[in-house]
């Protein structure tokens, strides 16, 4: 049986590069989210969104690193610090959190609150590598950088408020790779991280890649952060994100996948990010985001 669910919203786009996907958890909660979980019988409570200032009101480059770039930083690091508190607090009063992006930024703040009082592993679907560095980075945009600031790659190393989680390298899965930048893939390769590209999924098919990626999360580890960008499944399914890429995966290949990790027993917590309603049709992937999680949380049909 799922645990409670608490919803938490994380309404920012400082870390993306077009703007919109802070109306994220608005969309995806009018999409029916807590009624999709209550039919799913998941037991829902909505706590509200994490406080994020206009990004409109903000200095992107305020606070950059000496090296490279970081558009909004400073914020980021305050949005991910009050998610990561909200975040534990759920999981202390027994409760599953599910976090609503906002930009992948916010993945900072949400596995470093899953970490707080647990070894845990992560599961990233997701396009992209979101491993770049400051340094690295083509773009300066943060959702590009959560799974390199967690990890404590490059620049990132020791920077307290990112690497809390203590998050290792061999209890990282990132599943539906297609689109990475140079530096970047040089440093998923230079890493103990475990990563599937959609080539892998072709191969090996959906379940056997998925039941990988939470052999490798699960190993030594208490339970698993599910990290899902919306832009992991193909555009023609989900056309309502920042970063589309050609060439993902399938709708039931995408249930099929959140199905398996319900059945390893191992969530601990989970997070919808990069919905994008300004680009979105008919809140198509809003709504798709809400069945998604609820076959994550447990589902099932008979
Ligand atoms: N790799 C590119 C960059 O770092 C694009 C990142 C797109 N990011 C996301 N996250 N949507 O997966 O700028
Ligand atoms: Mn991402
Ligand atoms: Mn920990
Ligand atoms: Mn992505």
């Amino acid at each position: 049986m799922t645990r409670p669910t608490r919803i938490i919203g994380a309404p920012i786009d400082y870390g993306a590069n077009r703007r919109g996907v802070d109306m994220g958890p608005s969309a995806i909660r009018y999409g029916g989210l807590a009624a999709k979980l209550e039919g799913a019988g998941v037991s829902v409570v909505d706590d509200g969104d994490v406080r994020a200032p206009r990004a409109e009101e903000r200095d992107p480059e305020a606070e950059m690193p000496t090296e490279g770039r970081a558009k909004f930083l400073r914020e980021t690091k305050a949005v991910c610090t009050s998610l990561a508190d909200r975040v534990a607090e759920t999981l202390s009063s027994d409760e599953l959190p599910l976090v609503l992006g906002g930009d992948h930024s916010i993945a900072i703040g949400s596995v470093t609150g899953s970490a707080r009082d647990a070894d845990i592993g992560a599961v990233w679907f997701d396009a992209h590598g979101d491993f770049n560095t400051p340094a690295t980075s083509p773009s300066g945009n943060v959702h590009g950088m959560p799974l390199a600031a967690l990890l404590g790659v490059g620049d990132f190393a020791g920077v307290e408020w990112a690497n809390a989680a203590g998050l290792r390298e061999e209890n990282v899965a990132i599943v539906g790779l297609r689109s990475l930048d140079a530096a970047e893939r040089a440093a998923i390769r230079d890493s103990d991280v475990t990563a599937f590209t959609m080539s892998d999924i072709d191969e090996e098919g959906i379940t056997a890649v998925v039941e990988e990626a939470l052999d490798v999360a699960t190993a030594g580890t208490d339970g698993i952060h599910v990290s899902l960008d919306l832009d992991w499944l193909d555009p023609r399914e989900a056309p309502g994100v920042g970063t589309p890429v050609r060439g993902g995966v399938t709708y039931r290949e995408a249930h099929s996948a959140l199905e398996t990790v319900a059945e390893s027993g191992s969530l601990r917590s989970l997070e919808l990010v990069e919905v994008n309603p300004i680009l979105d049709e008919q809140n198509e992937t809003a709504s798709l985001a809400t069945e998604l999680a609820a076959s994550a949380l447990g589902q099932r049909i008979l």
